[in-house]
């Protein structure tokens, strides 16, 4: 089954990597839903990406984004360069405009079919998805890049924090503003305006864009000092293509400047590590890292305790002031920690076989070791006495009859050392790694014991000539 999912993956991969369209959608897909095969896709995706030039464009809900989109990406393809499109929620139909001659309603993440195989086009939808919406749409550019596209634009509405996340993985970022915002411009959230490299004022067909280009010099000037570019204020009205050569120039020009070293690193001008796109990169995926590991240590706490309705039982507890958050947080994050660190946790306990508990458990009393609990277990006819030592413990074993297992190995040995118990984290994964090495078991399934504890035996033949109990850890008693 992994095998298969394996080669299905390996397969997908190398025909996206050779350009095939349909397989870059699949692939899109898979990421964008965090599907099972979402991380082996990323990783073989992975060695062909990062050579794209990634430019977000960003503004309010009806700037023209997605018309400016249309008419750079008509541009590119003209000039013989491959591009992708990422519109994230688009609010408006994307135009086809002048690549399909048709507008398009994208309701849902969907592809837009075009017959150029060096254009595609890819909305996204994907809310709340477990590492949140910037995360996701940096992977999915990836897969894109992968696919050997030279360029990828990233559309989204500037409205939120989680926009100005997206248009931050991009090496341009550009933002777009319309006349008629009059005062809105002070408005703009600050973050917008420092994430700029470049500003399109659109729709400078109506009347007021002079107006928004006096208030931005305004703002930027406050704003102070802007390192080595200052953000051009460019004009555009996107349905006439007028202003649109200027636009490709100002990217082309921001685009060589990126290339340059930032005069801060002593590396050569030659390696990539010296330059401001290197800089930018290494940036970026310091935060992409970052959700990456929110993300897998989420996982990680789920897969040890915090299932989604235990998160809902927590919540629930905690607004009744049943349960308190900061104790049991910390407590689930150290649990993980603690269970995760190694296949197995430690020594459960050492058996040993006695004809007399009462007996045998006075010795132990006299070294001040407790006696935890007493009890018959009925299906094994035996009584036992648990005996805390330090982390582990020592379980003795009394024969109830003869002919009990334990009775048996009294006859045959003589009282002593019964049997060994491990503990581990992942008892199926255990009996079936051992099943898989043709290991000689006791019995061929997981048993339950007494109050639930979950174990199963190695024979000795197979275990270096002693019984071998391995047990499944409960979370510390
Ligand atoms: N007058 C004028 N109208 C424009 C211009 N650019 C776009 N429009 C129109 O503005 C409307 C919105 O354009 P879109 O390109 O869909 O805008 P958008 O920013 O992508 O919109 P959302 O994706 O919904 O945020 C459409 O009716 C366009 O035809 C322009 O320069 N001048
Ligand atoms: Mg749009």
């Amino acid at each position: 089954m992994a095998e298969a999912n394996h080669t299905a993956v390996r397969e997908l991969t190398s025909r996206l990597v050779s350009g095939d369209t349909r397989a870059l959608a699949r692939a899109v897909s898979l990421v964008e839903n965090a599907a099972p095969e979402a991380a082996a896709i990323l990783s073989a995706c992975f060695p062909h990406a990062g050579r794209a030039l990634r430019i977000g464009i960003t503004g309010a809900p009806g700037a023209g984004k997605s018309t400016l989109v249309d008419r750079l990406v008509q541009r590119f393809r003209e000039a013989g360069r491959t591009v992708g499109v990422v519109a994230v929620d688009p609010s408006s139909p994307f135009t086809g405009g002048a690549i399909l001659g048709d507008r398009i309603r994208l309701q849902h993440a969907a592809e837009i079919k075009t017959a150029d195989p060096g254009l595609y086009i890819r909305s996204m939808a994907t809310r709340g998805a477990l590492g949140g919406l910037a995360s996701t749409t940096a992977d999915v550019v990836q897969v894109i890049e992968a696919s050997g596209k030279d360029i990828v634009l990233i559309e989204t509405v500037g409205v939120g924090q989680d926009e100005i996340d997206i248009v931050r993985l991009a090496d341009i970022t550009v933002v777009v503003l319309v006349p008629g915002m009059g005062d809105d411009v002070q408005s703009l959230k600050a973050g917008i305006l420092e994430i700029a490299d470049l500003f399109v004022i659109n729709k400078s067909d109506r009347e007021g864009a002079d107006r928004v280009e006096r208030e931005l010099r305004a703002l930027q000037s406050l704003a102070g000092a802007h390192g080595d570019w200052i953000p051009p204020i460019l004009h555009t009205v996107a349905t006439t293509g007028e202003g649109l050569e200027a636009l490709d120039a100002a990217i082309a020009q921001r685009s060589a400047w990126l290339q340059e070293t930032d005069g801060l690193t002593s590396e050569s001008h030659e390696s990539p590590k010296g330059n401001r796109l290197f800089t930018r990169r290494q940036a970026f995926w310091r935060e992409h890292i970052t959700a990456m590991l929110q993300r897998a240590l989420l996982r990680e706490v789920r897969r040890h305790g915090l299932h989604a309705e235990s998160l809902d039982a927590a919540a629930e507890r905690a607004a009744s002031g049943e349960k308190n958050p900061y104790q049991f947080v910390p407590q689930l994050v150290e649990q993980t920690f603690a269970s995760s660190s190694a296949p197995v946790t430690s020594l459960d306990h050492l058996g040993i076989a006695v004809t007399s508990i009462a007996a045998a458990r006075e010795l132990y009393e006299a070294l001040g070791l407790t006696v935890a609990h007493e009890e018959i277990i009925e299906h094994e006819q035996v009584r036992v006495a648990m005996i805390s030592a330090g982390g582990s413990r020592l379980e003795l074993l009394e024969p109830l009859v003869p002919e009990s297992p334990v009775g048996r190995f009294l006859a045959h040995r003589g009282p002593g050392l019964h049997h060994i118990a491990l503990q581990v984290h992942d008892i199926a994964a255990a009996l079936s790694a051992l099943k898989a090495r043709g290991v000689r078991l006791i019995s061929e399934e997981v048993q339950t014991g007494a109050g639930g504890h979950l174990y199963f035996f190695v024979h000795p033949s197979s275990a270096g000539g002693v019984l071998l109990e391995i047990c499944q850890d409960q979370g510390k008693k």
